[in-house]
């Protein structure tokens, strides 16, 4: 696999594409394959149905292959693991990496037990994730590191200031050759090379959950419609895009807490795509992004 980074990335260039790549979900609506959890299925459906997708939720390796050729991408969320979905991961894994499918790993409270911390070790092990996203906790374990424990599917409190998440992702994504986003408050996201910061979001999305697992679904679809080009603008765009319509539904007067966000969420998500459609895009200079 490769990735091919543009070196005339800035900002104002991923800010102006994202309108873009809306558009061509919105036109293409690419197969969602989503091996998630089972707290997250029906939000993340209805997540990837909002931008364009065309989800399918199937946790079975066997049937993976048939729909790998169906120029989609691929989830592998490891939130509700057992050792019988770890050997659907892993078939449908290769069945994605034969034909160049874009696949996306969430490990799931990764350092949160030995099971999911060996969990993550064999998934990595058994083919080529396009990105891999997680909190802290998971991408600390990701890395590599011992020593701390996880408190179950949530980062908590963060420990590494912003230089350290930035190298940290930086680090891995030169070793897996692939792309690595640190989500948070604010998200690192790395293609070995560059690193970009995103401030947008809202803090409601810590207050539901799934939204990370919802992040991911939302990366993967991007990644089956931009599978030329520049990846980490792409997955860049699909942040902005997720965390813009969080913010303008945390902002909106119907919404009074985490049951009022997530209806309010979805319906921004698709306004986002008619206000896309239509070529009414100032809600794109909200963008917080910066090269670090
Ligand atoms: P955790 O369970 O530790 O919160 P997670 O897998 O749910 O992890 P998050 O780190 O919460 O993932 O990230 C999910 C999305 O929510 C990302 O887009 C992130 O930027 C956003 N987000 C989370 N908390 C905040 C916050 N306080 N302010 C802005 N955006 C946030
Ligand atoms: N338990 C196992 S998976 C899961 C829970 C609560 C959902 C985690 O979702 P997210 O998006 O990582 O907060
Ligand atoms: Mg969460
Ligand atoms: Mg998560």
């Amino acid at each position: 696999a490769s990735f091919n980074p543009s070196q005339t990335s800035t900002p104002e260039s991923i800010i102006a594409r994202t309108p873009t790549i809306i558009q061509k979900l919105a036109s293409t609506q690419p197969l969602c394959h989503n091996m998630t959890n089972l707290v997250v299925q029906n939000f993340a459906a209805n997540v990837a149905l909002a931008i364009g997708g065309s989800p399918i939720m199937s946790n079975n390796g066997l049937e993976a292959p048939d729909l790998a050729n169906l120029k989609g991408s691929l989830v592998i969320n490891m939130g509700t693991t057992t050792p019988e979905t770890r050997s659907n991961h892993l078939a449908a894994l290769a069945a994605y990496n034969a034909v160049g499918g874009p696949v996306l790993l969430d490990p799931v409270g990764a350092g949160a037990t030995a099971q999911r911390r060996e969990g993550v070790k064999a998934l990595m092990a058994g083919g080529y994730f396009t990105v891999i996203k997680g909190n802290e906790g998971e991408i600390r374990t990701v890395a590599g590191a011992s020593g701390f424990q996880q408190r179950g599917v949530d980062s908590g409190t963060a420990q590494l200031d912003l230089a350290a998440r930035a190298e940290l992702v930086r680090s891995v994504a030169r070793r897996e050759r692939n792309i690595v986003l640190m989500t948070g408050e604010k998200d690192v996201v790395s293609d070995g090379t560059r690193v970009v910061a995103i401030t947008n979001g809202h803090a409601l999305l810590g207050a539901i959950t799934g939204s990370g697992c919802a992040l991911g679904t939302t990366i993967a679809a991007v990644l089956a419609v931009e599978r030329e080009g520049d990846r980490l603008e792409a997955v860049v765009a699909g942040i902005l895009m997720y965390e813009i319509a969080a913010e303008r539904a945390a902002e909106r007067e119907d919404v009074r807490g985490p049951g009022t966000f997530i209806p309010a969420f979805l319906d921004e998500l698709y306004t986002l795509r008619n206000l896309s459609r239509t070529g009414q895009n100032e809600w794109a200079k909200s963008a917080k992004i910066e090269f670090l």
